[in-house]
């Protein structure tokens, strides 16, 4: 649909940005904090920095909450480290963990700042893991349960809205990535009951959520990328259903609806897969009803169809930054990807697709008419200083731009939005190439050689520069999503 005018935004709309505690924080070994299973794993992604330091916000959550206020949010999106609260396996609340969180929310509110906060990051304990079996035992859901209850009664007086579990979907269809397959021998069968858990974690906090925080909404936060058939040959068309539910719907189905869809129960007989599922599971997950979906949304997809005998290609991601080394995946006889003519991509060969947005928010809302925040969006890019001490990322303000347009342009077309926070607020370890792919409105002074090479944060400048998209993004969200910096239509 054409609008003459430019999309409006509801008066309440939230503004704001996100991050995640391993990506942002530092600090892992202060503060009580255990070691978490994806320390370890960014640890393999040399010759990129770990997480030890991050943006080191665990020391400057205060200045960055500055920034924050400075720039005009409403909300922002962060998660919190299960390690720093729960440390050891005996369960003991850590009062110097809770202590941070409590300081960090009481900033944001004193900052008129809304929190928005996510229960599960990728940051599995180490102590889940080597003591309970990590994602692969059931014990993990009463030790999820735990965390759950205790961020509740500690935070839930001023968090009100919650966050399950961040991208459970890419967890699981990527998950030598972000190290979600740790310890199996058949992932792709084992991911099937990996998968089944977190469900169950999921349930287990929608339902506490309800039961335990005054007027606390809660919502999944799965990754959303829609898959465009490559041509209008029918079976591509097949194929993208085909990629849209392995990747995506089956996730998303299940969170609204409570119960495995006759898609994902075929897919497993005809695979072998026998996931335990049992009838007290099935009640827990029909019991938990969501109040929003959170939506985290980059990029979109193409498929055609995959022939049957074709050969398996897994996904090869594009570690360097430097264009044309993504390597598409081919599932025979599901679906394989291509590129897109149509659109252009990312220095990482991710798709810049503002219309990607609008048609994800309302893929979304017409399956499921259920409020949608995105909780993620954003331009991984190669950057640097210029010469004149600043950061000028013009192609930053590009990308949100277009992508806000689209979000604008979603709500016109009767999707129920209610908040926007891009990835990221500052620079932030990426989840596999440590500071170098830099995502945020403030950029960190560091590098990856200097976060790998110091050996204490005190060395290292870590200053926050402002860079122009957060002159720009403050002057569009203080417009509540008028002032666009120059004429759309
Ligand atoms: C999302 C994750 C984030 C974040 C982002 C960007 O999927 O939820 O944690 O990192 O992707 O990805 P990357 O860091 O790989 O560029």
């Amino acid at each position: 649909m054409y609008y003459k005018e430019d999309p409006k935004f509801p008066e309440n709309f939230m503004w704001g940005a996100s991050s995640a505690a391993w990506q942002v924080e530092g600090g892992v070994a202060e503060g009580g904090r255990t070691p978490a299973m994806i320390d370890l794993n960014s640890r393999k992604k040399q010759p990129y920095a770990d997480n030890s330091i991050a943006a080191d916000h665990y020391h400057r959550y205060k200045e960055d909450v500055a920034l924050m206020a400075e720039c005009g949010f409403s909300s922002y999106r962060f998660s919190l480290s299960w390690s720093r609260i729960i440390p050891h396996s005996d369960g003991k609340v850590n009062s110097e963990g809770i202590k941070f969180y409590n300081d960090l929310i009481d900033e944001l509110i004193k900052n008129n700042i809304t929190p928005i906060v996510t229960i599960y990051h990728y940051d599995l304990p180490v102590w889940v893991y080597e003591e309970l079996g990590g994602w692969r035992s059931r014990k993990t859901i009463d030790a999820f349960e735990h965390l759950c209850k205790v961020c509740f009664e500690n935070f839930g007086d001023r968090v009100k809205y919650w966050l399950s579990l961040n991208e459970q979907n890419m967890q699981i269809c990527y998950g030598h990535w972000l190290g979600t397959s740790a310890g199996c021998t058949d992932w792709e069968k084992e991911k099937w009951d990996i998968n089944h858990i977190m469900n169950l974690c999921h349930a287990k906090a929608v339902v506490h959520c309800h039961e335990m925080v005054e007027g606390g909404k809660i919502g999944p936060v799965p990754g959303y990328v829609p898959i465009y058939p490559k041509t209008c040959n029918p079976g591509d068309q097949i194929a993208a259903m085909n990629a849209e539910e392995l990747t995506q719907k089956i996730w998303n189905d299940t969170y609204v609806y409570g119960e495995y869809s006759g898609f994902i129960k075929k897919y497993w007989e005809t695979h072998d897969v026998h996931p335990d599922i049992r009838p007290e599971d099935l009640e827990l997950m029909k019991k938990a009803k969501i109040d929003f979906i959170a939506v985290n949304c980059y990029r979109s997809n193409t498929a055609y169809e995959s022939k049957i005998d074709s050969e398996r290609q897994e996904y090869g991601l594009n570690k360097f930054g430097i264009k044309g080394q993504m390597q598409w995946p081919n599932v025979p006889g599901e679906y394989a990807f291509c590129s897109n003519p149509y659109v252009e991509y990312t220095d990482w060969d991710w798709e810049i697709d503002p219309q990607a947005m609008r048609y994800s928010l309302r893929y979304l809302w017409n399956h499921y008419r259920l409020p949608m925040m995105i909780t993620e969006n954003g331009l991984g890019a190669n950057e640097t200083k210029d010469a004149d001490g600043q950061v000028h990322d013009t192609a930053r303000i590009d990308f949100l731009r277009d992508q806000i347009y689209n979000v604008g342009l979603a709500i016109e077309d009767g999707c129920e939005v209610i908040a926007y926070n891009p990835w990221s607020f500052t620079d932030l370890l990426s989840t596999g190439n440590g500071i170098k792919k830099r995502y945020g409105l403030v950029y960190i002074d560091t590098t990856d050689d200097e976060l790998v090479n110091c050996k204490d944060v005190s060395e290292l400048s870590m200053k926050r520069i402002k860079k122009d998209s957060f002159y720009w993004y403050s002057k569009l969200i203080k417009s509540n999503g008028k002032d666009w910096g120059k004429e759309m239509k």
